[in-house]
């Protein structure tokens, strides 16, 4: 079997080294064909899928009403340059699902969607000084590409050869679920800052969940100094809730990025907010974005279709449980061998972290037993179960599994755990 790519042909062998295994070693594997809740390698082997896609794929893979509407799309041609009706179909269930979006843009990547919300900031405001959080990552743009999480933490690049001191000059980085910090940078340069952007619940330094007096001090903060809050909810929306994480802990951000869901498996990003700030993107206002690929209709339909499934059949509270089960089952598996571990999740999205210090932020996450945790990877791997290959990201249950398989997962985790070594206290 010829090898499909190859180090020789793409830098890593992969499109995106987050699926380089980097951090779990080996080779990764090459993925023939993906149904429902399983993805099957080029040898035939099934595997429960617990990345999807690393997120997009809430309703498992070929759902038959997205494979239908992008069949029936496909016909129609696959790209015009020009605005055609998905778009402003998909507009219109992503402005309905999300209370904070007046308006939206759609762009081809949450990168692309993070970038053009923090331009839009920086337009609208007329300032410089954009803010992130050390874990969280919003994609490869360079200006926050600082202390960024996924694969740059998880490939120790947290910081890119290639983004120069000036891109990232207006940049400041500071820690997650820390309020005090914010409230000290915005008494120091308040009038300065366009923009403060987080994952709402972070999922790229694996799952962590912001404190309830940290969300007030963004709103507070932001609101009192003229600074934009920008929710980065490519991960979290359409997938936490319908209306994202922000209706699940009922924040109200002034812009939102999205991606993921949205596009139901194709190349879909978004970015919206409030009319008055989405009143500046062009050609309706000066702040410049463009797309050759944006809208495109393929892969509006296939966000139409993802999105009007979801909002008529919502998975949410069936995702909830099963996820609750197979977040009990690895918990009392690691308390069975004495093993340091940490379960943190929110509905779908879920991280076991191998140490025994609460995980809030990056410095915590980074005390997780990243060893283990690869061993662990492979062991579950071994047994047909597909997990995030890094202690560093969250993994995703998807609407496809059964309850067989919620119990097969928990059956692989209790046999997995046991070969990591601890023994009984
Ligand atoms: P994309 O450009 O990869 O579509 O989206 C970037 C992005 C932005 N914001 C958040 C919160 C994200 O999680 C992402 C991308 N997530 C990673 C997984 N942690 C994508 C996997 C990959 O890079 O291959």
């Amino acid at each position: 079997m010829p090898k499909p790519s190859s180090p020789a042909l793409i830098p890593g062998g992969v499109n995106s080294p987050a699926r380089a295994f980097g951090a779990v070693g080996g080779t990764p594997l090459f993925i023939d064909r993906a149904e429902a809740q399983y993805l099957y390698d080029l040898d035939g082997h099934k595997y429960l899928d617990f990345i999807g896609s690393w997120g997009p794929m809430i309703l498992g893979h070929c759902h038959p009403k997205v494979v239908e509407a992008t069949t029936a799309a496909l016909r129609r041609g696959t790209s015009y340059g020009a605005p055609c009706e998905a778009e402003s179909q998909l507009a219109e269930l992503v402005i309905d699902a999300v209370p904070s979006i007046e308006m939206v843009r759609f762009v081809s990547s949450g990168t692309e969607a993070a970038m053009s919300a923090l331009r839009l900031a920086r337009g609208f405001t007329g300032r410089d000084i954009v803010v992130k959080f050390a874990g969280c990552y919003h994609g490869h743009v360079d200006s926050l590409l600082v202390a960024a999480g996924s694969a740059a933490l998880t490939l120790g690049v947290p910081n890119s050869p290639g983004v120069t001191a000036g891109t990232v000059k207006d940049t400041v980085v500071l820690p997650y679920n820390d309020p005090q910090k914010l409230a000290d940078l915005f008494a120091a340069k308040g009038d300065q800052i366009a923009g403060v952007m987080l994952e709402p619940v972070a999922g790229n330094m694996g799952l962590v969940v912001p404190t309830a007096e940290f969300r007030k001090a963004l709103r507070d903060l932001t609101h009192k100094h003229g600074a934009l809050l920008i929710y980065d909810e490519v991960m979290t929306g359409f997938r936490l809730s319908y209306g994202g994480a922000q209706q699940l802990l009922g924040d109200t951000p002034d812009v939102t990025a999205l991606g993921k869901i949205i596009g139901g498996g194709y190349p879909v990003g978004a970015y919206g907010g409030r009319k008055d700030v989405m009143a500046k993107v062009m050609p309706a206002g000066p702040v410049f974005q463009a797309g050759t690929l944006s809208g495109n209709p393929v892969a509006m339909a296939a966000g139409i279709a993802t999105l009007k499934e979801l909002k008529h059949n919502p998975p949410y509270a069936r995702l909830d449980a099963m996820s609750a089960v197979i977040a009990a089952g690895l918990t009392a598996a690691c308390q069975e061998r004495n093993i340091p571990h940490q379960l943190n999740r929110v509905g779908s999205m879920w991280t076991l972290f191998f140490t025994d210090t609460p995980v809030t932020d990056l410095e915590t996450a980074k005390t997780s037993d990243t060893d283990r945790f690869a061993r662990f990877f492979w062991a579950m791997m071994d047994r047909g179960v597909y997990l995030p290959c890094s202690q560093f990201e969250a993994a995703f249950t998807c609407g496809a599994l059964t309850d067989a398989d919620v119990a097969a997962t928990v059956n692989a985790a209790k046999e997995s755990v046991a070969v990591l070594g601890e023994r009984p206290a």
